[in-house]
């Protein structure tokens, strides 16, 4: 298995199974080294509690900057999840600059909205400038709410696979990276994830289990990056990050009161079998 050093850069949510709580556990039982940079430290997600803090860490960020590249210390991939700011997505864009090896992998989930609205701290300022970052990644993993704030086209919840094309289409001019298309459902029981690669589409098909569960966008990019970083291909990557995202809400569903994310971590063993397997 390859062993890769990772950056992630996303918010510590002290509670709520989200962002680098998720991020560090998978990415490290991935068997990667996973170097992390926190955004913000929150007390819980913004995702449904009230009067949760909000330490915003733009401002450590040169600084970290400036100490990793005097060091020499260079990464194998850089891996983006939910920012604390706009300032940030400056940052993120000259750490992919200066603290790559030559073939350095940018991974960007532009974790900002889902279900046709973006989460509360964001404005559409900051999905047009998370939209420029996305630009400059080699892959990205947009959800359809993600994708449509980004290329300007229109949310809808009811769709075909010619609207998935055009939201593709749309990202595409944008952007020349890979795309992860998650959460895109054609019926009641299904949904899935569209990758396109090299002009080709692949959609890997699964069982839904619910419309979704919070949290759940941050454990599959995380997943479908330890699974790359690993040695899997693109789409083998991308599968084994929606069965483990599966596995994951199967272990919840049956607790109401683990309303705020998912229980990843009992079937985290499960992941470490799908990334070892030949
Ligand atoms: O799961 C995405 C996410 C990450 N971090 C914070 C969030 C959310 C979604 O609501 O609030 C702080």
């Amino acid at each position: 298995m390859k062993y890769n050093r990772v950056l992630t850069i996303q918010d510590i949510s002290c509670l709520g199974q989200c962002s680098l709580t998720v991020a560090l556990p998978i990415l490290s039982a991935c068997g990667q080294e996973t170097v992390i940079l926190p955004s913000a430290v929150l007390s819980t997600h913004t995702g449904g509690f009230q009067g949760f803090t909000f330490r915003d860490l733009t401002d450590d960020m040169p600084a970290i900057q400036k100490h990793w590249f005097k060091e020499g210390i260079r990464f194998d991939a850089i891996y983006t999840g939910y920012l604390g700011s706009m300032k940030q997505i400056e940052y993120v864009r000259d750490m992919m600059k200066t603290l790559g090896k030559d073939d350095l992998i940018k991974i960007i989930d532009p974790a900002m909205a889902d279900n046709g609205s973006l989460y509360s701290l964001f404005d559409l300022k900051y999905a047009h400038a998370m939209g420029e970052l996305c630009a400059e990644a080699d892959i990205i993993l947009p959800n359809i709410t993600e994708a449509c704030l980004m290329t300007g086209l229109e949310y809808r919840e009811n769709y075909d696979e010619k609207y998935v094309k055009a939201v593709l289409d749309g990202l595409r001019q944008k952007s020349m990276a890979t795309i992860i298309l998650t959460g895109v459902s054609y019926d009641d029981g299904t949904t899935g994830v569209v990758v396109y690669e090299d002009g080709d589409y692949q959609y890997y098909r699964h069982r839904k289990l619910k419309n979704s569960c919070h949290g759940t966008g941050d454990i599959y990019a995380s997943a479908f990056t330890g699974a790359l970083l690993s040695g899997k291909k693109t789409y083998e990557a991308a599968c084994i990050a929606a069965d483990y995202v599966v596995m994951c809400m199967e272990n919840t569903l049956d607790d109401d009161s683990h309303w705020y994310g998912v229980k990843f971590e009992p079937v985290l063993h499960k992941l470490i079998e799908m990334c070892r397997s030949k």
